[in-house]
């Protein structure tokens, strides 16, 4: 077996371990963060269970740090006496992001972790099967429920030689890894690193790659367990988490790609889209005007004292903006207690608390039609709060030479020295952020500012749907598109009714008020082309559209969280079944389903007639036994209900 296997089948609850079929695994761990946790931990008070079922669960506050006004701070004491209330440790504000604390402190190989966020595979890192889902799958979970899955594909990506340090780094992996195989190339796939390359690189660099396999798509990407991984979890007092994990020899992968670590250079992925990858050398020269790093792809403390030691002596160029999030309160105690900090600080950086913070546009949007080089994972237009800024994404190395430079650089040319900076021999460790949950809890109060609301349900689906097509996007279109966060949007994660209104609001306006009219005559329908709902987790992608009366996407293919969550609330999730009728539907036409739910529970092909021109195209929603459940009664949450009789 390869790990992948392993870890399945000494998880399995049913099901069999083939790609393609429906399988369902218990789960280890289980951890939120605030801005999809609210709505989790809603939902699992909504399921009336009174403890968390899995071994731990663990709810992070990372995201929605900017406190203008009450909404945020309100969000961070509901989570927080939730996780009290229910059990879960409570990362306080300030600990730092979600995936960088959970490897630092609760990684554990062999084990499955599921988290409320796409880069929870992070973990992988450290030979975790993690996995991110929505927050009504993570609720479900923690009220006691298996979690299924459609069993992926193990591509097996075997590393072999060595990077080219110091000026090849992990992130050159995964961006090599994007430009070979897309945003759409890991759907449906487990990315399993084998081969002997694997031992040049430690855990928080394997970290990196993981995390960033999310933006292939993928379910989640996984390393095996080494001496490597010994080490790290020494170095964080934890070597009692400690088991070797390995493929078997000869152990097979449904798909096999080889990378010579020693033939990567450093490469950098363009606007829009992290799969836009080409050689840092051949934009040499472009004028930069921000650069941000950290975030929970690269803030390691290896990435952190490379960056100070950079920067070290000297200013960054006039007209550049430094933004430093170090990704944990672990990593920056201890660039400040070895005065990596006084370096950045020195050189002009302006340092951010450990928090999301620009990754996500909260705070430190760039200019008009500024240049923004990133250590971060995405680069989706708009999502830096400017939408005509141009977003880099590229490694610390990179990022850290163009602050000083003020351009982008082929590195070896630049004149910087870089330092060469080992993996930390021990971290200074510090559990004082993390509340520990307490037995006894059933009379603590959870508590609920005014912005946080109900989780709307959806009805039961009827036998006709008779929607209009409201809007037409193109391939890989975001959740970033579909629900766009930052800091004007994010407070409102709590409060659905009030967070509909920017659905699509940087591609159309005026959508929820044309939904909205809509829904009166019947509802709407959104048509996407390839890998819809590509990015977050974030399932307000799915209940924000639900609200405002969405019926149907009709799409050429999904992501795979994306798609969960719509069927989570009960929006069909239909795929042209030839993907040329995508070209006959446009905005306005209304589309008329009939015998919905024969259809359903029967051939799942739908024949589709256009409104005006009564044309007609076929459908099909291939969706498994338990989807069908779910759509039919409106979502997974009435489902559950129906379930446990709530
Ligand atoms: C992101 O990177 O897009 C986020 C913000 O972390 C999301 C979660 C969210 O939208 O709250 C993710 O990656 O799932
Ligand atoms: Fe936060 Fe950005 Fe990581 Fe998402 S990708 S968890 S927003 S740092």
């Amino acid at each position: 077996m390869n790990i992948v296997e392993k870890i399945l089948d000494s998880h399995k609850v049913y099901g069999k371990l083939e790609a393609g079929s429906v399988i369902g695994i218990s789960v280890d761990e289980v951890y939120t963060q605030d801005a999809t946790g609210t709505m989790a931990w809603l939902q699992f008070e909504a399921m009336g269970v009174d403890r968390v079922k899995v071994p731990l669960a663990v709810s992070y506050v990372d995201h929605n740090m900017v406190q203008s006004n009450f909404m945020n701070p309100d969000d961070h004491a509901f989570l927080e006496s939730a996780a009290a209330r229910f059990g879960a440790y409570f990362s306080r504000p300030g600990n730092g992001i979600c995936h960088q604390v959970n490897l630092e402190r609760f990684s554990a190989p062999g084990k499955v972790v599921l988290g409320t966020d796409s880069h929870t595979p992070t973990n992988g890192g450290a030979g975790m099967l993690a996995i991110g889902v929505g927050g009504l799958d993570a609720a479900t979970v923690m009220a006691g429920a298996p979690f299924e899955l459609t069993m992926p594909k193990v591509m097996g990506v075997r590393l072999s030689g060595k990077l080219q340090r110091p000026w090849v780094t992990a992130m050159d992996v995964i961006l090599e890894l994007l430009r070979r195989l897309t945003v759409k190339g890991g759907v449906g796939r487990v990315l399993e690193y084998c081969g002997d390359g694997v031992n040049d690189l430690n855990v928080t660099e394997r970290a990196t790659i993981t995390n960033m396999g999310a933006e292939l798509g993928a379910t989640t990407s996984v390393f095996p367990s080494d001496e490597r991984t010994l080490r790290y979890l020494s170095a964080q007092g934890r070597e009692k988490n400690w088991v070797a994990l390995q493929p078997d020899s000869g152990a097979t992968y449904d798909e096999e790609i080889e990378i010579d670590l020693a033939s990567i250079e450093p490469l950098i992925a363009m606007p829009h889209s992290p799969d836009k990858v080409v050689p840092v050398r051949e934009l040499a020269g472009t004028k930069v005007n921000q650069v941000c790093i950290g975030s929970c792809t690269n803030s390691s403390y290896q990435a952190m004292a490379t960056v100070a030691g950079i920067l070290k002596g000297r200013t960054i160029a006039p007209g550049v903006n430094l933004l430093v999030n170090p990704g944990s309160r672990q990593v920056y105690g201890m660039i400040a207690r070895d005065a990596h900090l006084v370096d950045m600080f020195a050189a002009g950086a302006r340092m951010l608390e450990s928090s999301c913070g620009p990754c996500i546009g909260m705070g430190g949007a760039p200019g008009s039609g500024q240049v923004s080089v990133r250590s971060y994972n995405r680069n989706f237009e708009g999502r830096s709060g400017t939408k005509d800024a141009k977003v880099y994404l590229a490694s610390p190395v990179m990022c850290a030479i163009a602050a000083v430079t003020g351009e982008l650089t082929d590195l070896r040319q630049s004149g910087v020295d870089v330092p060469i900076v080992e993996e930390a021999e021990s971290y200074s460790v510090n559990d004082n952020m993390l509340v520990v949950p307490q037995a006894n809890a059933a009379s603590i109060r959870i508590v609920k500012g005014p912005n946080i609301k109900e989780v709307p349900v959806k009805d039961p689906i009827g036998d006709e749907i008779r929607a209009e097509v409201l809007i037409k996007l193109g391939d890989n279109v975001t959740t970033d598109d579909i629900m766009p966060a930052g800091a004007k949007v994010l407070p409102f994660r709590s409060n659905i009714p009030a967070i509909s209104e920017f659905v699509f609001s940087n591609i159309d306006a005026g959508f929820a008020a044309k939904a909205a009219a809509a829904k009166a005559r019947g509802g709407g329908i959104v048509a996407g082309g390839e890998n819809y709902g590509q990015g977050s987790s974030r399932e307000h992608a799915a209940l924000a559209p639900m609200y405002l009366g969405i019926q149907a996407i009709v799409a050429k293919s999904y992501a795979r969280i994306h798609r969960a969550n719509l069927i989570n609330f009960g929006i069909l999730p239909l795929v042209f079944k030839n993907p040329l009728d995508y070209d006959g539907i446009g905005v306005g036409d209304v589309l008329i389903f009939k015998n919905v739910k024969d259809t359903i529970t029967g051939n799942q092909v739908y024949t589709v007639s256009i409104g005006k021109s009564g044309d007609t195209f076929e459908c099909t929603s291939n969706l498994n036994d338990r989807e069908k459940d779910l759509v039919m009664m409106g979502g997974l949450l009435p489902y559950t209900k129906f379930k446990t009789g709530n």
